[in-house]
């Protein structure tokens, strides 16, 4: 890349009369142009991530640091009067849920900057993850209109167009391609459909949940749009310059499934081989075999994807039999290795007349990943017991990663400059460098507060601007910034704020040093507790932010459309990271890891990968409380809520406030709803199922903890300091060289 060359070039850009957009489009294109020039395709093998979603977040500032030229043409237009920080108004492209996604652009990040060829495959939505408002403390959604700002980081290219054939329709899948940028610029390419009225609605939304029982038809059709053109240009391609010697493909090609939502790719797969090339099923099973691995991320039960036989079959009629002669394909070989029937329910394909899509790509997979430590010791022993059994060695562990570019050097250009300073600016292409700064140095630590202060008052000054609220200085700054879900349990967060409440009300801590809880999460739109969640929080915000007795030692605030950008002020500008999931629920989590790289410590449970952030950081400097998995499992049908809280009145006096009109639900019921999901359960599940009562107690206690610690402001900075530079096994460049050496085979 011509560095100078493309200096030049924006020097010349004259900002007169523009307006922000047009400017915006101006330099994006001006760095397209030197990009372009250099963005060529490698031949030999690729690794191609598959990836319903993939959450990019604002590409600007990201491509210009990796052209080298980001501080340059700040100077630049700084001087021709214009703020290139302006561009923080271009909205993010969000095109994709929460931490799937944004590990898959994490993951692209990854290998571009290291220099492997991992190329993404997706959908270019046309609207991605809705905005988000409050109305009155609830939320609102609105359509995420992303091209508004124009898309000038991707290219069309009409000629590459496919078409993906359903049995009701044909669809026209027009690529865009994105440049991802760093020692090598891959590509990610994004889909688009077009055709009829209906055959554009497939690209026309993502799917706002993890779990909706609607529309379930448009979302098949969507997985398949996009597998199948992935699948059908991989194909073309090898055999332009490979002839049909199938056996050869796994050779040059490598597949990973981003989760189930790709899985119709391994069906598409085995009907071209078997149907255009007339290879037999059992060899094309055995390309399938070498060529696919399969990540999981979640195991909750409601997120893994059964889909209705006949459904498919209207829609995808040769799918769904290929699918069927998978599971009798595969029924023969567990009878061939003595599998008992039951065992081989587990493990089918077709089951109560449904595909069970997450056993298409275990039993396909040749790698089979869980993406923390304890989820893939669960994926093991319960998720895919039976197939540990007998396909034991396909089963492994990646832990999770986030790229230090966009969460480190992008987002806390303070923390970076402090390790320039000391370390040289060799880290930023070895991150493990960061581990010889010294913890213990009084100097070193001093810089550090500096750093925090700094931070801080630059997340409030942006929460000011966006939310109009003032954060209290000198205070802590605690953040859970994830998508809001019952078992993420921002719940036991509320009742953890008012029980604090109520005690300063009383008077109870003299010393108290005032703490701010920021919550950011969206609600998926048909997931009625989760909203309900989200005003319980917002009615308690109005009652302390409001509060003469608790002001200046308690605040509330839950910040409107958390998105990537978001994320960026707010992982880089807080004390303490809450992670709080019932243990076995999170998978990994991904926002921990983004706040330990910028210095939070973690108050949270032992669940994904905080168990391994506390290992590495030490216990000592971390805040781990809760039931673990095993204590949970012991638990089994012995935890009565109601009796459990008899011997804690604080707790029913927090609880009641969900009955007792403390607050407004509007009339809606559905404060009501949340405390009866917590005390007499529902048709589908037990009382507090997620064991928010069970744990709150600890959770309090371990607040506390912080609030008596961070007295001593050297110490409390030591620990986040040794949490920021032990997060180098967190960055997912250490995540994408075990993908690239155990999974995929791939080299730089
Ligand atoms: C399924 C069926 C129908 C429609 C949608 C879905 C669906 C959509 C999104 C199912 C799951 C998801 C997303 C899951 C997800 O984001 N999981 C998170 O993955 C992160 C990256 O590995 C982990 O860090 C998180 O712990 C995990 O929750």
């Amino acid at each position: 890349m011509n560095r100078d060359n493309l200096i030049e070039k924006l020097k010349m850009i004259s900002v007169k009369d523009k307006s922000l957009k047009d400017l915006y489009e101006e330099i994006s294109m001006c760095c397209m142009d030197e990009i372009k020039s250099q963005w060529n395709k490698k031949s030999g093998r690729n690794a191609y991530y598959l990836s319903v979603e993939f959450l990019m977040g604002r590409m600007f500032f990201n491509n210009l640091l990796e052209l080298g030229v980001l501080s340059e043409a700040k100077k630049i237009f700084a001087e021709k009067g214009f703020d290139l920080n302006r561009f923080e108004e271009i909205e993010d492209a969000a095109l994709g849920n929460g931490g799937l996604g944004r590990l898959a652009a994490c993951f692209l990040d990854s290998a571009a900057g290291l220099g492997y060829p991992l190329y993404g495959y997706g959908i270019r939505y046309r609207y991605g993850l809705f905005r988000q408002s409050f109305e009155n403390g609830s939320q609102r959604e609105e359509a995420d209109d992303w091209l508004k700002w124009g898309d000038p980081w991707s290219v069309r290219k009409d000629a590459e167009k496919r078409i993906v054939h359903f049995a009701d329709m044909d669809v026209a899948a027009i690529p865009y391609d994105m440049p991802i940028l760093g020692k090598r610029i891959n590509t990610l390419r994004l889909f688009q459909a077009e055709g009829s009225k209906e055959a554009e609605k497939i690209s026309e939304y993502l799917y706002p949940a993890d779990d909706t029982e609607e529309g379930k038809l448009l979302r098949i059709r969507q997985e398949y749009f996009f597998s199948a053109a992935a699948v059908g240009e991989l194909i073309d391609r090898f055999v332009k310059f490979n002839g049909t010697n199938f056996e050869k493909f796994p050779e040059e090609n490598v597949l990973q499934l981003n989760d189930t939502h790709a899985v119709f790719s391994v069906a598409e797969f085995l009907r071209i081989l078997t149907g255009k090339y007339k290879l037999s099923f059992g060899k094309a099973v055995e390309i399938a075999r070498e060529t696919f691995n399969y990540t999981n991320h979640t195991i909750l039960p409601e997120a893994l994807e059964c889909w209705d036989a006949e459904l498919v079959a209207k829609i995808l009629p040769d799918i769904a039999v290929i699918l069927k002669r998978l599971q009798v394909f595969a029924c023969r070989e567990w009878q061939g290795r003595g599998c008992s029937k039951e065992e081989r329910i587990a493990m089918s394909v077709l089951k109560d007349g449904r595909f069970a899509m997450a056993n298409v790509a275990v039993f396909i997979a040749k790698r089979i990943n869980g993406v923390a430590e304890i989820h893939s010791k669960i994926i093991k022993e319960r998720l895919f017991s039976v197939a540990y059994k007998y396909y034991r060695n396909k089963f492994m562990n990646v832990t999770n990663g986030v790229t230090q570019r966009r969460w480190l050097m992008l987002c806390n250009e303070e923390l970076s400059a402090l390790y320039d300073r000391n370390l040289g600016k060799g880290w930023r292409e070895d991150m493990e460098m960061i581990t010889r700064l010294c913890f213990n140095h009084a100097g070193n630590i001093a810089e550090f507060i500096g750093v925090k202060k700094a931070k801080k008052a630059q997340l409030a000054e942006y929460i000011a601007k966006r939310e109009k609220i003032q954060l209290l200085p000198n205070a802590i700054y605690i953040a859970q910034v994830k998508r809001l879900h019952e078992y993420k349990r921002q719940l036991m967060t509320a009742f953890a704020i008012l029980r604090i409440y109520y005690q300063l009300k009383e008077g109870k801590h003299p010393e108290f040093t005032p703490m701010v809880f920021i919550f950011g999460a969206k609600a998926a739109s048909g997931y009625r507790r989760a909203k309900a969640i989200i005003k319980y929080i917002n009615e308690i915000a109005k009652l302390v932010n409001s509060d003469q007795d608790v002001k200046n030692k308690l605040q509330v605030v839950f910040v409107q459309n958390y998105d990537v950008s978001y994320a960026e002020k707010i992982v880089s500008g807080s004390d303490v990271s809450l992670q709080v999931s019932t243990a076995g629920f999170e998978a990994s989590g991904t926002g921990n890891m983004k706040l330990m790289m910028n210095g939070a410590v973690t108050v949270g449970t032992m669940d994904g990968a905080n168990i391994e952030i506390a290992e590495r950081a030490g216990l000592q400097n971390n805040y781990i409380f809760g039931a673990t998995v095993e204590q949970l499992a012991k638990l089994e049908n012995n935890y009565v809520p109601l009796e459990y809280i008899r011997d804690y009145p604080e707790m029913k006096k927090v609880t009641d406030t969900l009955i007792d009109g403390t607050f407004s639900d509007d009339g809606t019921g559905e404060f009501n709803e949340l405390h009866t999901a917590l005390f007499q359960g529902a048709s589908w599940h037990a009382p507090d199922h997620y064991f928010v009562l069970y744990d709150l107690e600890s959770f309090v206690q371990a607040l506390f903890a912080v609030n008596k610690d961070y007295c001593d402001a050297e110490s409390f900075a030591h620990k986040q300091l040794v949490n920021a530079l032990n997060s180098v096994f967190f960055s997912s460049d250490r995540a994408i060289i075990s993908y690239a050496k155990n999974v995929w085979k791939i080299d730089k």
